[in-house]
């Protein structure tokens, strides 16, 4: 059985005192124990961004790439070897700003892997500049007059963009957010989970309680994640009451089901001993 201390790293986090950042941690770890996954057949990839550093705090494989980069970089992982479980990590600048292209495409893909999106509607790290997910009229340091644009809705896009499995869950409720990804990660394709995360240091309007007092779950509403278009009307509600839970789930074809080179037998297993690669070597090193 996969314990705590398995995933401990001897590095401590340095996010914020207070940062929903700690809150995705620990729901990411117990998620991990509890589905019972060995920290080796685990792979965390992220992109920049404070929601960037998860892979430095959990012992499992991980990358810290480049910003807006973490899809395309842990597709190619998941493609080298489908039998990892492949979490993709990021904010929402990195992935619904710089990154939304890969945002679109690896949803189209059905992947089989999990992308946890940090939303704190800013750019933390850079220290408090708007963001694609943050609301009109916000005022932020690049925009001290107020956002002028609408906001990226991401629930609404992944599930017009192809995702089979679309959430939302809130980092301050650790319980919700760990049952969130423990389903994402059961199933068989693209998952995106949504965190409504507060950024205590720069983002002064969406914090703990703003979310806490908004956010309603969706099966207290008796929402049937099947539907697909009742799943868009609900990607809809903003304002008084957000709602958190399983937005649209549905069961196609992954990515590697369908890449009749890798569907038997991971990438990574046909290479060892059987492709001669010395003469490729000769020429090119
Ligand atoms: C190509 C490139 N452009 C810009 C930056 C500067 N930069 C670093 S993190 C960041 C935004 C981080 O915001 P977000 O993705 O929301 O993550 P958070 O810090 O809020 O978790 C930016 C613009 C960069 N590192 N690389
Ligand atoms: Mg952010």
């Amino acid at each position: 059985m996969v314990k705590m201390t398995d995933l401990n790293t001897i590095d401590k986090p340095n996010w914020c005192p207070g940062c929903g950042d700690f809150g995705i941690l620990v729901a990411l770890k117990g998620a991990i124990i509890e589905l019972n996954i060995e920290p080796e057949n685990v792979a965390i990839i992220s992109g920049i961004g404070c929601s960037g550093k998860v892979p430095h705090w959990v012992r499992t494989y991980g990358l810290h790439g480049i910003h807006g980069r973490a899809l395309p970089v842990a597709s190619a992982t998941k493609l080298s070897n489908h039998e990892l479980t492949v979490f993709a990590v990021g904010g929402d600048g990195d992935g619904y700003g710089i990154g939304m292209c890969h945002f679109i495409h690896a949803m189209r893909r059905n992947i089989n892997m999990t992308y946890i999106v940090h939303n704190n509607m800013i750019y933390g790290l850079t220290t408090g500049q708007t963001s694609p997910t943050s609301e009109k009229g916000m005022r932020t340091k690049s925009t001290p007059s107020g956002v002028i644009e609408v906001p990226v809705n991401p629930i609404a896009l992944a599930i017009s963009s192809g995702a089979t499995f679309v959430a939302r869950s809130f980092a301050g409720d650790v319980k919700h957010l760990q049952k969130t990804i423990v389903d994402a990660v059961k199933h068989r394709g693209f998952s995106l989970v949504d965190v409504f995360q507060q950024c205590v240091s720069y983002n002064h309007i969406n914090t703990y309680d703003w979310y806490k007092q908004r956010v309603y779950d969706l099966t207290t509403v008796g929402h049937d994640p099947a539907d697909k278009m009742k799943a868009f009307a609900r990607a809809q509600e903003w304002g008084d009451h957000i709602p958190i839970g399983v937005f649209y789930k549905v069961l196609t074809p992954t990515y590697e089901d369908e890449l009749p080179q890798i569907k038997d037998v991971p990438l990574v297993k046909q290479a060892i001993d059987k492709i001669d690669v010395s003469g490729l070597m000769d020429d090119f090193v």
